[in-house]
């Protein structure tokens, strides 16, 4: 671990920090309704930071009955689709002018390096925002031609409008607190829906920065709701309100299914999904093994492997195994573990104690089971939250490093034979999310990809992503896809019109 001691942050950043920061209902900054805060915590040392409104059932209430109010009257649906767009452009503008500022909110709060923070979260935040921006002008029915049987001689016109789903409850989770707030706001502002958005706990404060950006490029007051809170209040409150119309959900698999059924006791509103992975990620034996090696070593330390998509299980050639595990157990001893604000830090702690303690316990769960660690393997001496980077063999199907998401820097190498023994093995998860394919046959390439469960697959390259890509997940790692024009799906509904011209 880096030991010398990290910049601190430029002073508007720390004034925001130490702001007092409350829940922003109908264009309002307001306390809790029970005056309740809570600690946000530096990963890095453990230290508290700052504290924030803990918004509980009444708080989502409020939130709820004024992002119905902004739906249903006021300006915002009175806007056209041409001042829906011109406003989420606005706030990307906004957003361009605190890189610096969102980057270290990012690194403080979650524990990712700045540079990274600056280079990937914060501008793939803005270019949604830009992307989805354009689609608010793009919204559109079409005409259909229709004949009744029983209807002799009549003649018809009838098309469809595609229209905001209503009030949108969106849940996010802490690995990329700005995007996810970005994926989900995006979509659903140019599709002119209204938000109540709970972020997560462990990483409150980049989305409220973004919240006060909201209220500088003009959203009417009601349109955007930021809620900090717990899943267990704020969270559980929000999928099982009556006057919901939908919930987007980024988290675990397990609390994704608490929503799915929260929304099955209440109103059926409508759900997406974007859940947990154990992606695959396939060396064949013709690969450009040194490309390989830094894709396969990119596709689990990025974002200290606390990423949905991360390339969890690796599966090598038995040809190359050797020289993969060590090429990436290199590339593992090279990251410089520290605090995320230290320019010179590759990899920051685990966002909190909690993801430390987890991941850990996998490690020890693993080495019970017999799997070898060839790097890493253990937490690091710190008072933040630090897990060293792993690489992990000697490994069989059944064990829970190889079917359990452990969302940390450890990823499980396994040796193949041949490519039917492969893809059936990658395809052995309960999870779809990505996976990726490292050949030179192109055409084997595509043939793997069509045979993959995954809703993204990655050739020759990993952990590549565009605002106009649609991203989700098969089999338990969601429903739906964020990104791309199918986002726009998610936050409007078909209706049919038809008039009797004859
Ligand atoms: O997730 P949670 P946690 C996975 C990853 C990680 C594990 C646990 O494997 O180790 O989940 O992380 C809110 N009703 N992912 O505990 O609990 C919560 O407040 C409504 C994968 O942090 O799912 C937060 O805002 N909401 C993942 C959000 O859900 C509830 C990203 C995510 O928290 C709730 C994060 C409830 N009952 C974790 N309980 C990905 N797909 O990228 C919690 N929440």
């Amino acid at each position: 671990i880096l030991t010398t001691t990290a910049p601190v942050a430029r002073p508007e950043t720390q004034a925001f920090i130490d702001q007092d920061h409350q829940l922003l209902i109908d264009g309002q900054w307001v306390p809790a309704v029970n005056g309740k805060k809570f600690d946000v915590v530096n990963p890095a040392d453990g230290k508290v930071i700052a504290q924030v409104a803990e918004g509980g059932q009444q708080d989502v209430n409020n939130a709820v009955a004024a992002a119905r109010k902004a739906f249903e009257s006021g300006p915002w649906p009175a806007m056209t689709a041409s001042e829906r767009g011109k406003m989420l452009w606005r706030l990307a503008d906004l957003m361009e002018q605190h890189i610096e500022e969102f980057a270290e909110i990012e690194s403080l709060d979650n524990g990712k390096p700045k540079a990274v923070a600056a280079a990937a979260d914060v501008p793939l935040a803005i270019d949604l925002f830009r992307y989805m921006a354009g689609w608010a002008t793009k919204i559109e029915g079409t005409t259909i031609p229709i004949s009744v049987p029983y209807l002799d001689g009549a003649e018809f016109h009838s098309y469809t409008l595609r229209e905001p789903v209503g009030v949108v409850g969106q849940i996010i989770p802490w690995n990329f607190p700005l995007l996810m707030a970005a994926w989900k706001l995006g979509p659903a502002l140019a599709a002119g829906c209204t938000v109540v958005l709970k972020v997560a706990e462990e990483t409150p404060l980049s989305a409220l920065r973004l919240a006060h950006l909201v209220q500088e490029a003009g959203f009417p007051p009601g349109v955007v709701n930021v809620i900090t809170g717990f899943g267990e209040t704020a969270g559980a409150a929000l999928s099982a309100h009556p006057d919901v119309d939908k919930v987007a959900f980024t988290g675990s698999t397990e609390v994704g299914k608490l929503i799915v059924k929260a929304a099955g006791e209440t109103n059926l509103k409508k759900i997406s999904l974007e859940l947990g992975g154990k992606s695959p990620n396939i060396i064949m034996p013709d690969a450009d093994i040194p490309a390989a090696i830094a894709g396969a070593a990119n596709a689990i330390f990025f974002n200290h492997g606390q990423c949905c998509c991360a390339g969890s299980r690796l599966f090598v050639h038995r040809q190359h195994f050797d020289q993969v595990v060590e090429g990436v157990a290199e590339e593992a001893k090279k990251i410089k573990l520290g605090p995320g604000m230290h320019p010179d830090s590759n990899m920051g702690p685990m966002v909190s104690q909690i993801q430390q303690d987890r991941v850990c316990s996998y490690l020890d769960i693993g080495a019970k089971e017999g799997a070898t660690a060839v790097c890493g393997g253990k937490r690091a001496e710190s008072e933040g939250y630090f897990v060293e980077p792993t690489v992990l063999i000697d490994t069989h199907p059944n064990m829970k490093v190889i079917q359990e998401e452990i969302f940390g820097p450890v990823v499980a190498a396994v040796a193949f034979d041949d490519i039917e023994e492969v893809i059936a093995t990658a395809n052995d998860s309960i999870y779809g999310l990505a996976a990726a394919v490292w050949t030179k046959d192109i055409s084997l390439g595509h043939r793997i990809a069509k045979r993959i469960k995954a809703g993204t697959v990655w050739m020759n390259c990993y952990n590549v992503f565009d605002a106009s890509l649609p991203f989700g997940g098969y089999k338990q790692s969601g429903w739906g896809r964020e990104m791309g024009h199918e986002a726009i799906q998610l936050y409007t509904q078909t209706k049919a019109v038809t008039l009797q011209l004859k």
